[in-house]
């Protein structure tokens, strides 16, 4: 198979969309011509695109949870109480892992289990085999806009039930929705399926309807350092931007470091820009959002407060369009409502307090914003080299060389060489950068800044740091210190 970054022809388009809307008996119910009147009656204050420029125009970091539950009734009670007590802006929609699988048949068992139980039995909202009109009933009846938040290398059918269904936006990417989640799935294909989804919101957009979409920024979670998840971030975008999608959020998953944060943001506004620009997608709007914390959590809820409210002050200081918070629950698995509305409550104090300082443009942030954009420059400089242009192409080729190279990724198709660890401030560097191809300067600069934590830890640069950073946070540090 041969992927290309080039819009989906027509009538090629048009036949695998066929095939998919065959793939669960609920695709019959979309329409393309109504699924457009449908959403054009949705009131500006309901679109998740409007709300993240009047937000990003006003300088405001918006709030946002997750949540999806198995039930309809209980979905629409968990998220009215998400948006009164919680005061969240944004509003998600969990899908829940068999969707996220394309296994239909069992989420059906999970649903009519919940029906039998009275609990929910699935860890998120199966959007696929409630189908439109029961994803209407979830959407129509809330005050905020909804997005779609999930984690599926083959999205299509998902896309096609979840704007037809009222959702304004609509989570993933081709890259993010498959190194950090499958083990299997070739890139090849994701990237195929995901330009499916693009072209499907291109083809909204064409219709007059804006669906945002966001790729997810932090990857695996773990140590990704900023300039492995941001040249993919600008990938994807490039990707989507190519097949008609104009409404862009791009993500970044909170390091920890808060100069180290602020500078991964204002590094990747930047160059998303400076490369749609440069590749023809000047009508391609940029927000972006930041995610607090995706490792470790502490047990302890008061602990997790802490953690939480850190997350929400970096991105308030970053000036990010729009947070991702997490729950004082994050540790023990789904949160319950209380809790959610918990962490949100907490991110909202400091999203609001915070909003009138910005970080943004202070020396050490310009300074290492500076070292974040040289390092993706190595990187998507040589991505476009082995693609010959073509960033699809240069992606594959990349994955396959270690050139991009996700952390603590399980998917067979990354290379996994290489090793991130933090710097003696706490900002994730690399012990090793595998084949990720810096400069001599960039490779002398992570070994200057790792040799510093190595004397002052008493204590050789070695494996063990990257263990120890791994486990610090649960722990209480951000850094992995010896005892
Ligand atoms: C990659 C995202 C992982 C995060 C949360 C996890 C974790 C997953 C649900 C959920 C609330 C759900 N998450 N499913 N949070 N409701 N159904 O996504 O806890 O923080």
């Amino acid at each position: 198979m041969e992927i290309k970054n080039k819009k989906i022809a027509n009538d090629v388009f048009f036949s695998e969309r066929k095939e998919v809307l065959k793939q669960w008996p609920t695709g019959e119910g979309v329409d393309f011509d109504e699924a457009v009147n449908y959403q054009k009656a949705i009131p500006e204050t309901k679109q998740f695109g409007k709300k993240l420029v009047k937000a990003e125009i006003e300088g405001e970091t918006l709030i946002q949870p997750r949540a999806g539950v198995a039930l309809c009734k209980e979905h629409i009670e968990l998220l009215h109480f998400l948006e009164t007590e919680g005061e969240a802006d944004l509003l998600p929609t969990t899908v829940d892992s068999y969707t996220r699988l394309n296994r239909y048949k069992e989420a059906q068992t999970g649903i009519e289990r919940s029906i039998e139980t009275g609990r929910s039995m699935l860890n998120g909202f199966p959007i696929v085999n409630y189908g439109v009109d029961l994803c209407r009933s979830v959407t129509s009846v809330l005050s905020n806009p909804v997005q779609v938040r999930h984690g599926t290398p083959d999205a299509r059918l998902l896309t096609e039930i979840s704007i037809a269904g009222g959702f304004t936006s609509f989570e993933g990417g081709g890259i993010s929705y498959n190194i950090p989640y499958s083990k299997n799935h070739s890139l090849e294909k994701t990237i195929a399926h995901w330009q499916y989804t693009d072209r499907l919101v291109g083809m909204y957009e064409e219709a007059g309807v804006s669906i945002n979409r966001e790729p997810f920024g932090p990857l695996t979670g773990t140590l990704v350092a900023p300039c492995i998840s941001n040249s993919v971030a600008v990938i994807e975008s490039l990707l989507a931007a190519e097949q008609g999608v104009k409404d862009l959020t791009i993500g970044y998953g909170q390091c920890g470091n808060l100069i180290q944060d602020v500078a991964a943001i204002r590094a990747l506004k930047l160059l998303a820009r400076e490369y749609l620009d440069k590749f023809g997608y000047s009508d391609v709007t940029i927000t972006t959002v930041f995610h607090q914390w995706m490792g470790g959590f502490p047990q302890d809820e008061s602990k997790s407060f802490g953690v939480i409210s850190w997350g929400a002050a970096a991105a308030v200081l970053a000036k990010a369009t729009k947070v991702i918070v997490k729950t004082p629950h994050e540790a023990m698995g789904v949160p319950t409502k209380e809790a959610n509305a918990a962490g949100l409550r907490a991110s909202k104090q400091l999203t609001s307090m915070l909003k009138d300082q910005s970080f943004t443009e202070i020396p050490a942030v310009i300074a290492e914003s500076n070292i974040i954009m040289q390092e993706m420059k190595c990187i998507l400089d040589k991505v476009e080299e082995l693609g010959k242009g073509d960033f699809a192409l240069g992606t594959v080729a990349a994955f396959e060389a270690g050139v991009i190279d996700v952390p603590f990724a399980p998917s067979r198709y990354n290379a996994g060489k290489v090793m991130p660890a933090r710097d003696n401030l706490g900002a994730v560097r690399f012990l090793s950068v595998g084949d990720i191809p810096f400069s001599k300067d960039l490779l002398d600069f992570h070994r200057e800044k790792l040799e510093q934590r190595a004397a002052f830890e008493k204590r050789p640069v070695s494996f063990q740091m990257v263990i120890d950073d791994v486990y610090a946070i649960g722990k209480g540090f951000l850094i992995g210190r010896p005892k």
